[in-house]
């Protein structure tokens, strides 16, 4: 595990920083706060081991920072301090900080707290990825495609480049249910899933957005960029059937492509709205078609 290590003294910056080396850490040392809050920034680390005391912004400072910003992942911030008073634990554990080490440090204390803190950043990772993921087809959940996306649409805005978004939607799902069964149909959708990731580029993001429904974002892309990407998917759905214990299941997708991003006052809703109808005007076509 990474940790960032802010500490203005030399002396106990090279010393702390060999200890935690020691303990099997790799470790970024950082001589004041302001450096750990640009380095922290970049790469956000997710465990924090910071001086109380240093010029410019101090521990607790710090703390305020991180907690302030919004982030993906937890960071667990450990105060270092030789201060040892019921008031400066109580102003740093406000600040944000999860614990304290008091210097001069014990070795064995240090280890055993730093075995805690990657306790609770697994489950806080474990916590995340069930808040965010669907857990049957191991996508992102609605929540998250549509967090994405709204975040895509801001990017798009900014850089005046474009946003695609496609919607995918399984051609008479229910009759697969009602002839397969349900455990059959729930094999269909992880492997519509695991199909539609493997077509997708590096940016290009997927989420299960209803029950047999799929959204994509297609990042920079121009409408034939997002349209080739679409034909992409409905053709690896198609093309062969799917193994599941109740035998061989053909299925076939529908998909509706928009793009957008550059004209004022666009909206994720207005995308979705947009993507829709083009699903609508596939289904009514006849399906397992894509449409723009
Ligand atoms: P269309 O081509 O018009 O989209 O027809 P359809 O049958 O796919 O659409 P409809 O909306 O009528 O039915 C969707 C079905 O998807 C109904 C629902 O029971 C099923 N479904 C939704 N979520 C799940 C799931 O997690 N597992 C399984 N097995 N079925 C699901
Ligand atoms: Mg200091
Ligand atoms: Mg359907
Ligand atoms: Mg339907
Ligand atoms: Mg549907």
């Amino acid at each position: 595990m990474k940790i960032l290590m802010a500490e203005d003294d030399t002396t106990s910056r090279l010393l702390f920083g060999a200890t935690l080396r020691k303990l099997g850490y790799t470790v970024t040392a950082v001589e004041n706060g302001q450096k750990a809050w640009e380095t922290w920034k970049q790469d956000e680390y997710s465990l924090l081991i910071s001086d109380w005391m240093m010029p410019d912004i101090d521990g607790p400072q710090l703390c305020k920072m991180i907690r302030a910003e919004p982030s993906l992942q937890y960071t667990y911030i450990i105060l270092l301090t030789s201060l040892d008073s019921k008031g400066s634990y109580l102003e740093g554990m406000d600040a944000g900080a999860d614990d304290f080490i008091t210097k001069p440090f014990d070795e064995e204390q240090l280890a055993a707290r730093l075995r805690v803190a990657e306790r609770i950043l697994a489950l806080h990772k474990k916590l995340h990825i069930q808040a965010t993921h669907d857990r049957l087809t191991g996508v992102w959940n609605r929540a998250a495609i549509m967090d994405h996306l709204e975040e895509e649409v801001e990017r798009a805005a900014c850089q005046s480049t474009c946003i695609g978004v496609v919607v995918a939607d399984l051609d008479h799902f229910k009759r697969i249910n009602d002839t397969y069964g349900h455990p059959a149909g729930d094999t269909v959708l992880q492997e519509a899933a695991r199909r539609m990731r493997l077509v997708l580029r590096p940016h290009d993001r997927i989420g299960r957005y209803g029950g047999e429904e799929f959204l994509i974002t297609v990042s920079s892309c121009t409408g034939s960029d997002a349209m080739i990407l679409a034909e992409q998917i409905r053709n690896s759905i198609s093309m062969e059937p799917v193994d599941s214990r109740s035998g061989e299941i053909s299925m076939t997708v529908s998909l509706g492509v928009t793009v957008g991003g550059d004209r004022i006052g666009e909206d994720t809703g207005t995308l979705i709205a947009a993507a829709d109808k083009a699903l609508y005007r596939a289904k009514i076509a006849g399906r397992n078609r894509v449409e723009f």
